[in-house]
C-alpha cells in the first residue's frame, strides 16, 4: 500500500507534488523502504535523467571535473571533517564491519577533499572544481518527510570548488551565475537570496574572525551580482556561511533550492594545500555549491510549478499518438516507432476509449498526434498541441525535426509547428 496517501488538507491544492506524482505515477513511497526514501518510477526517472544530465553539462561547461566517490566511508572520516561534532545528529548512526566502523555520508565534501588531498597541486591547477550527483544521507524526522521535499537519500548535483584565496570572489559569482542559467532555462524565479551567517552558540567550526571575512566575501559577490539579499544569522552551516536560493512553492512554503557555501575549515582540518607561486605551501579555500540541489526536492518543486505539464525536453512522454479507431493501430504504432527512432520519448494509446477520453488523458503530454482515415491515407498526422493549438496534415519529418529542435534548446514553449 503505497503511504504517499495525501491528507485531504494537503491535497487541496490541484498542484501539491505528492498527488500529482501519485496520479502521474512519478514516484511513490512504501513502508516496507521507509519515510523520506522515495521510489522513483520510470515516468519520474526520465524526469530525474534529463535533469542530471543537464546538471551534468552545465558542470562540465563551467570548468568543472567529474567524480565518483563512495557513499560511507569510516566514521574517522567524518571525526576529522567535522561532522562527527557538530552534525551526528543528523546523521544515520555507525555501522560495524569487523573491527570498523562505517558511517552513511551525510555530505560529499569530506570524499572530495580527499580527491583534491589524492596529487599535490600548484597555483596553477587552481580552482579545482569536483562535481558529482552525490548520495548523501541524513536522518531526517520522520515527521517532516513529505513526498520529494525532503527526503532521507538525498541526491545532490554537488560541486566543490577548491581555490585561491584570490579567487573566492569569482567563484562565488560563477556558482549564483551557474544558478541563474539553469533558474531562467526553468523558468524558476527566485523569492529570495539569503546570506545565511553565524549565529550565536557552539554550532560552528572555526574562528569567528574567518566567519566575518566568509561572510564579507559572499555579500561583496552578490553586490558585485547586483543582487540583493537578505540577512539570516544562525542559518550557516556549521563549517562556513552561506549564500542560500530561496524559492516558493504555489502553496506559499518558501524553501532552499540552490546554495553556495564558504568554507575555511575542511580545507584546515584535511590539511589541504597547494604550491603557490612563492614556493611555498598554502591552504586552499572551498566553496560548496548546489546548482540544481537535491534531484528530489528540484523535482518536487517543478512537479508543482509546471502542473506536471513539463516542458517537451522534460516530459516523460513527449509525443503520444493515438489512432482513431482499431483500424488505424497499425500505422500509430509505426509512427510511435519512428518518432522513438529519431531520440524523441513516443507512446500510442491505442482505442480502448473513446477518442475524446483518450485526449483528455492525455492533457499533460506536449504533443498529440491522431491517427485517422485521412491520416493514413495522406502518411500525416494530425497534431494537437497541449496549448490548444490543432494541426493538420504534418508530415513526419517535419514533425521529427520541429520537436527534437525544441527539444535540444530545453525550450520552455512547445514551439511553431507547421
Ligand atoms: C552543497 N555540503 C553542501 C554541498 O556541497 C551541502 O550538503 N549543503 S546543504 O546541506 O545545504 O544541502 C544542499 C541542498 O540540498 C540544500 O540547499 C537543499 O536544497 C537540499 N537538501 C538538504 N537537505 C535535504 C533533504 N533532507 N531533502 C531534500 N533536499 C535537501
Ligand atoms: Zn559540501
Amino acid at each position: 500500500m503505497p503511504t504517499n496517501q495525501v491528507p485531504a488538507h494537503v491535497a487541496a491544492s490541484p498542484a501539491d507534488h505528492r498527488r500529482l506524482g501519485r496520479e502521474l505515477k512519478l514516484f511513490t513511497t512504501e513502508p516496507m523502504v521507509g519515510a523520506g526514501l522515495p521510489l522513483w518510477l520510470p515516468d519520474g526517472a526520465v524526469i530525474r535523467a534529463e535533469l542530471e544530465r543537464l546538471a551534468a553539462e552545465e558542470a562540465v561547461r563551467g570548468g568543472c571535473q567529474r567524480v565518483f566517490t563512495p557513499v560511507l566511508a569510516k566514521r574517522e572520516l567524518f571525526e576529522r571533517s567535522g561532522h562527527w561534532d557538530k552534525f551526528s545528529e543528523d546523521m544515520f548512526p555507525p555501522m560495524k564491519v569487523g573491527e570498523e566502523e562505517f558511517v552513511l555520508r551525510p555530505a560529499n565534501c569530506p570524499h572530495h577533499a580527499l580527491v583534491y588531498a589524492s596529487e599535490q597541486r600548484s597555483f596553477r591547477d587552481l580552482p579545482v572544481r569536483l562535481a558529482e550527483l552525490g548520495s548523501m544521507f541524513r536522518s531526517e524526522l520522520s515527521g517532516v518527510l513529505g513526498g520529494l521535499s525532503r527526503v532521507r537519500q538525498i541526491n545532490l548535483d554537488d560541486t566543490h570548488v577548491f581555490c585561491a584565496p584570490e579567487q573566492v570572489r569569482g567563484e562565488i559569482r560563477r556558482g549564483v551565475e551557474s544558478v541563474r542559467r539553469c533558474y531562467e532555462l526553468l523558468g524558476i524565479s527566485v523569492t529570495r537570496y539569503r546570506l545565511s551567517r553565524r549565529g550565536g552558540g557552539d554550532g560552528y567550526l572555526g574562528a569567528t574572525g574567518l566567519w566575518a571575512d566568509a561572510e564579507r566575501q559572499l555579500a561583496a559577490a552578490l553586490t558585485e551580482l547586483g543582487i540583493d539579499y537578505e540577512d539570516a544569522p544562525g542559518e550557516a552551516a556549521f563549517y562556513g556561511p552561506k549564500i542560500d536560493v530561496q524559492v516558493t512553492d504555489p502553496a506559499g512554503r518558501e524553501e532552499t533550492l540552490s546554495t553556495v557555501q564558504l568554507d575555511f575549515n575542511q580545507p584546515e582540518r584535511f590539511g589541504l594545500g597547494f604550491i603557490g607561486s612563492d614556493g611555498a605551501r598554502h591552504r586552499p579555500v572551498m566553496i560548496h555549491r548546489g546548482v540544481l540541489s537535491a534531484m528530489e526536492r528540484i523535482v518536487a518543486f517543478l512537479i508543482e510549478q509546471y502542473e506536471g505539464a513539463f516542458p517537451p525536453w522534460l516530459a516523460p512522454v513527449q509525443v503520444l499518438v493515438l489512432p482513431v479507431g482499431d483500424d488505424h493501430a497499425e500505422r500509430a504504432l509505426a509512427v510511435a516507432d519512428q518518432l522513438r527512432a529519431s531520440g524523441l520519448r513516443a507512446g500510442c494509446d491505442p482505442a480502448d476509449a473513446t477518442l475524446g477520453a483518450r485526449i483528455r488523458r492525455a492533457v499533460k503530454v506536449p504533443y498529440v498526434a491522431v491517427i485517422g482515415d485521412r491520416e493514413v491515407a495522406s502518411g500525416l498526422v494530425a497534431l494537437r498541441l497541449r496549448d490548444g493549438r490543432q494541426i493538420s496534415g504534418v508530415g513526419l519529418p517535419q514533425l521529427i525535426s520541429e520537436i527534437s529542435q525544441q527539444v535540444s534548446a530545453r525550450s520552455i514553449k512547445l514551439g511553431d509547428i507547421g
